[in-house]
Formats: structure tokens, sequence, C-alpha cells
């Protein structure tokens, strides 16, 4: 499972695009030009770039609601999705969707479509998993959910039957501490939430979510046993959660000393000096390679802003009415 010196390189511009597109997409959330609201990744590049790496062609993920670099990585245009996150027709979501760009799916790319009601997309990831047993196919699902979303009923349900059906589900469970506004610790009643997978007869382990290459490692040999019909596995991975919980959130329920202790690590900053121990990086390189980053997401910002707004046709096609 280790990765060659190209993929380390290639998994670090993973990386930087996630943090240089969170810290866009907050700025223009600041100007008004994003639709109703904006939740932050930064800080957790490391699990969503290190799990999403691990996916193979053919396989199926369901993102969390933070996880825009995800889409991108596994092949949604930036500027289509940029568009998505204006709201705009030509964007991903054709303005019909709340958030932007993400509860959208794409079958095409395994993509299954997340929803507003945290946890109970989760199912959707299930069936995406027990499709592939009833097809025969040698293919996982891998799953990212949060500490909060995975105490709902929906959760449990699917947990359940992903155990007794033997599916090749990998849950990637983030825990950063906090659910909106309410601590883990109030709403969860076990140390580690890896520990509830022994309930629904798989394995769980808990991990260091800020190290990308062990979120990699624990999410390649999780996945790869999956799609050899060993069943799912349960990983929680340990980040903080360096933001409020969305962009409209005042974040009062947490001391400034919460605020800067979760900023205490940066998975990036730690990946670097891993890349730059082993000369895989210089400072010249990672100018390099912020700069084309930056002006990729620059032309995407471009070309949202030059897209056309819905209209009401496009508003309401595909939308349920009540007859009558
Ligand atoms: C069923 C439901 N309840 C409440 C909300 C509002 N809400 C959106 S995200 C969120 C927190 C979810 O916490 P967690 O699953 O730990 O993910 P995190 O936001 O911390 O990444 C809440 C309460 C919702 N979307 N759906």
């Amino acid at each position: 499972m280790s990765l060659s010196k190209k993929q380390m390189l290639e998994l670090y511009r993973w990386l930087l695009l996630d943090r240089l597109l969170d810290l866009k997409a907050n700025e223009l959330f600041r100007m008004g030009k994003l639709m109703s609201m904006y939740h932050s990744a930064l800080g957790q590049e490391a699990v969503d770039m290190g799990a999403s790496y691990a996916l193979k062609d053919g396989d199926a993920f369901l993102p969390s609601h933070r996880g825009k670099g995800i889409y991108i990585m596994r092949g949604i245009d930036l500027k289509f999705f940029m568009a998505g996150m204006f709201g705009k027709k030509e964007g991903l979501g054709q303005g019909r969707i709340p958030v932007g760009s993400h509860m959208c799916g794409d079958p095409s790319i395994g993509l299954v479509p997340i929803q507003g009601a945290i946890g109970s997309p989760f199912t959707a990831g299930v069936g995406a998993a027990l499709a592939f047993k009833l097809q025969h196919k040698p293919n996982a699902c891998l799953s990212f959910l949060g500490d909060g979303g995975s105490s709902r009923g929906d959760v449990h349900e699917g947990m359940n039957l992903a155990g007794v059906l033997h599916l090749p589900l990998v849950i990637i469970l983030i825990n950063n501490g906090w659910s909106l506004s309410v601590r883990s610790e109030y709403a969860i009643p076990v140390e580690h939430i890896s520990a509830r997978a022994a309930g629904y007869g798989f394995p769980g382990v808990t991990i260091d979510g800020r190290d990308v290459l062990k979120v990699y490692e624990a999410v390649s040999k999780a996945l790869e046993k999956a799609r050899k019909g060993g069943g799912p596995t349960l990983i929680e991975a340990m980040v903080d959660r360096w933001t409020a919980h969305s962009a409209n959130d005042p974040d009062i329920y947490r001391t400034d000393e919460e605020r800067e202790e979760a900023r205490k690590i940066d998975p990036i900053h730690e990946y670097e000096k891993v890349l730059e121990d082993k000369n895989i990086l210089d400072e010249e390189k990672r100018e390099e390679i912020r700069s084309e980053i930056s002006a990729q997401i620059e032309e995407a910002v471009a070309y949202a802003d030059s897209c056309t707004e819905p209209g009401y046709e496009e508003l309401v096609y595909g939308v349920y009415k009540e007859a009558g």
C-alpha cells in the first residue's frame, strides 16, 4: 500500500487544492457570491484527501457536507463545481441545490448524493455497497460520516445491515469533537466511536485523521479487504474543527483558547515536513504547485462569475409539485 514519490507529491497537490479551494470559498461566501451557506473543511484535508486517494475507478463514495475537494479529486470539473457553488445554471446542481455544488450525485464516477438531513444519506451508501455485492462487482463504497451523524437512527440501521450482509463498505467517521455546538462527549457515551463497530459485527479502529499517510494506509487496507469480500470496516479519524460549524455560525460556544488549540496542528504542514525529509518537496516546488492551483481556482471563479442565474423554469424543473 506504500506510495511512490510521484504519488506522494500528487497527494500533496490534492491537499493544497482542498485547502486553497476552501479558503477561496470562505472568501467568496463573505462576498455574497455563494448560495445559502458554507461548511469549511479547513484542518480536515488529510482525512478527506487521504481517504479518497485510496478509491479506485468503479468504487462508490459518499462525501460529507464538508468534503468539497473529494468531488474534484474523483473527477468533477473544478469550473463546473465552482459554478454550482455560485448557484449558476451551468454548474453542478444547476442552481437548484440550496447549499451549492454538493448534494449532487453522479453515477458515472460513483458519487452517491448526500442530502440535508445529517446521517440519512448513509443508507444510500449502504445501498451502493449492497448493489456491488448483488452484482458480484469487485468494488466497495467509501462513506464519510461525522461524529454527530453517527448517532442517527438511519446510520445504526445501515451499519447493522452492512454487518449482517457483510457488505463492501468502509466508513470513514470524521470525529472533530463537535456536532455544530454540541460536544461529542455530551452526545456520545463511548470514548471512541470505533467501539460501536463491535456491535455491528465488524472491526473498528481509531486513527489520527491529521496524518494523511496514516489515513491513506488505513482506508486502502479496509477498501482492499472489502473489495475481496472481507466485509465492512469502521475507521474513526480524529481531527480538529478549525472553523465555526458553518460560515454563518458565530461560534460563540467555544472559547478563544479552544479555537486556538484546534489549530495547533496543521496536517498540510506536517505532510510538507515528511516530503521535505524525503527530498520530494522544497520551497521552490511548493511555491510552483501553490501558484498553479491558485491560478486554476481563479479561473474557475471567473468562469462561475460569467455563468447565468437560473430562471424560474430551471428552478422548478424536476421539483415535486402537489396536484390541484
Ligand atoms: C437531521 C439533522 N439535524 C440537524 C441538522 C443540522 N446540522 C447540519 S450539520 C450538523 C452537525 C453534524 O455534526 P457531525 O455529523 O459531527 O459533522 P460535522 O458538522 O461536525 O462535520 C447539524 C446539527 C441536519 N442537517 N440534519
